[in-house]
């Protein structure tokens, strides 16, 4: 069937100027988005090829569309609709890898971007270290010209690009890794080293990796939201993707040759140092996000709305913020933190997005580190009580142990699900998986695993949740503040 009209270009697709890893829904409400505004107030070549390193899906979608699709912004008062055109063509990379490092090594290509979550850079979420025992890292070792993974195409790319004696690409990740640049940098790097010495050099001398903080709440698109599209604007877009209202990118203005879009005119803030922002955003909403998650799904709720549209979480996530996270994050300048956390409730309420906690429980083992632990170890070593973080954790825990409170099974998606499933199965008693979860190094610093005040404070939640349920302990501790 051809694509209807409305989604059909006026124009041609733009020129390519960036490569893009990672097409999810993610990127299509954010990156593709501000790119056409800097692109329409500025002009640029900075269309987006857009790389899948997993499945056909997105392409199969988009393609027929001319690679056009639409945003839809749900917020609480109504819909917005809009074409995007941004995205000039997608490739999938396992289909032919050589055309992905083609497009990655024209000259005219200033800019590689990737969302490709936080297991996507095959590293050590505790540690930031690249992990050589990564089943895709051994393969694209050992077989570096057709590559599997991100830091497999990103290492082959630069050293393709330096042979031809083309200038490198700025990399810029905008996943929800702490330090995101730097981390992504160090990878990289990791990876670089592991093939040759001169070309790991040359990286680490020439490359940039600005840091960045992005924000937009944007759920997996459901059939609900194709058809809901289909029922307002008249036409199918399988491609379409839904988003809140709100969006905040920060980006390090470190770009090689200062190459870059204007992303600055669509409001993009650039800022020599996000560290600042990253913490917050991260320990902030994705904090508060996971515990949602968790406590949310073994209380029965399905979407993060739901969460706290029950009253004990709402007073829950405020208890959270004032007394466990706040007092963790560096104020960024101009940023009043409360107000931001009380606006972050307001974007938790939006009762048009359906964010599934399910979805937000996913790859815990990889998200827990930079959004609930790092806040946790900061609080206990300035002898804060934690009572809060401690729970999100241990319900962590209990999730990833594989059945709910009503004893159904729970569909745990996680690079590391078997071992969590064995440090859940392995003991009897909560004492005993907390121990045999703080073992599990790639999740838990040494060091923090072997605070006593962690593990008892783990261990009594975590006997809490099972004997009362997630619930009663929200509720509980929901009273107290
Ligand atoms: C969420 C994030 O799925 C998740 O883990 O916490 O995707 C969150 O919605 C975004 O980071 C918001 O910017």
């Amino acid at each position: 069937m051809p694509a209807d009209a409305r989604l059909s270009r006026s124009a041609p697709a733009p020129k390519v100027g960036i490569v893009h890893l990672g097409p999810g829904a993610f990127f299509r409400a954010f990156n593709a988005i501000w790119t056409e505004e800097a692109m329409e107030a500025e002009g640029g070549d900075w269309g987006i090829c857009a790389v899948s390193l997993n499945s056909a899906g997105v392409r199969d979608r988009l393609a027929p569309q001319g690679c056009a699709y639409t945003s839809v912004t749900l917020a609480p008062e109504g819909p917005g609709y809009r074409v995007i055109g941004s995205i000039a063509r997608v490739l999938v990379a396992p289909e032919d890898p050589s055309a992905v490092l083609d497009a990655m090594t024209a000259p005219e290509v200033r800019i590689l971007s990737m969302t490709v979550t936080e297991k996507g850079y095959c590293h050590e979420p505790a540690t930031g270290r690249l992990r050589r025992d990564h089943p895709g890292i051994r393969a694209d070792l050992a077989n570096p010209g057709a590559p599997v993974t991100v830091p497999g195409f990103v290492v082959e790319a630069l050293a393709r690009r330096r042979a031809a004696g083309t200038a490198p690409f700025t990399v810029l990740c905008c996943d929800n890794l702490p330090h995101n640049g730097r981390t992504v940098r160090g990878v990289i790097l990791d990876m670089a080293r592991a093939r040759d010495a001169d070309l790991a050099e040359w990286i680490a001398a020439e490359v940039r990796f600005p840091s960045t903080m992005v924000d937009r709440i944007t759920p997996a698109t459901t059939p609900g939201d194709v058809a809901a599209l289909a029922a307002a604007q008249g036409y199918r877009d399988e491609a379409c993707v839904v988003h809140e209202p709100f969006r905040q990118w920060v980006i390090e203005d470190d770009f090689t040759d200062g190459a870059r879009p204007a992303w600055e005119a669509a409001g993009v803030q650039f800022a020599r140092d996000v560290a600042p922002f990253e913490t917050m955003k991260l320990r902030c909403l994705n904090g508060a996000h996971s515990a949602l998650a968790y406590l949310g799904y073994l209380s029965g709720h399905e979407t993060i709305a739901d969460t706290v549209a029950d009253d004990a979480f709402a007073d829950f996530c405020r208890h959270l913020w004032t007394h466990e996270i706040i007092p963790a994050v560096p104020q960024p300048e101009g940023v009043d933190l409360a107000a931001y956390c009380a606006a972050l409730l307001e974007r938790f309420r939006n009762p048009a997005i359906r964010h599934r906690t399910w979805q937000i429980a996913m790859d815990g083992s990889q998200k827990l580190p930079q959004r609930l632990l790092g806040t946790l170890a900061d609080g206990l070593a300035a002898g804060r009580a934690v009572p809060g973080l401690l729970l999100a954790v241990a319900a962590w825990m209990r999730y990833a142990g594989g059945t709910d409170e009503a004893g159904a099974p729970i569909d745990v998606r996680d690079p590391l699900a078997g071992r969590l499933r064995a440090a859940w199965d392995g003991a009897e008693d909560a004492e005993g998986r907390v121990a045999a979860f703080l073992a599990i190094e790639d999740v838990f610093p040494r060091a923090l695993a072997a605070d006593p005040d962690l593990r008892a404070g783990l261990s009594a939640a975590l006997d809490g949740i099972c004997r009362h349920g997630a619930h009663a302990m929200v509720r509980r501790l929901a009273g107290t503040t």
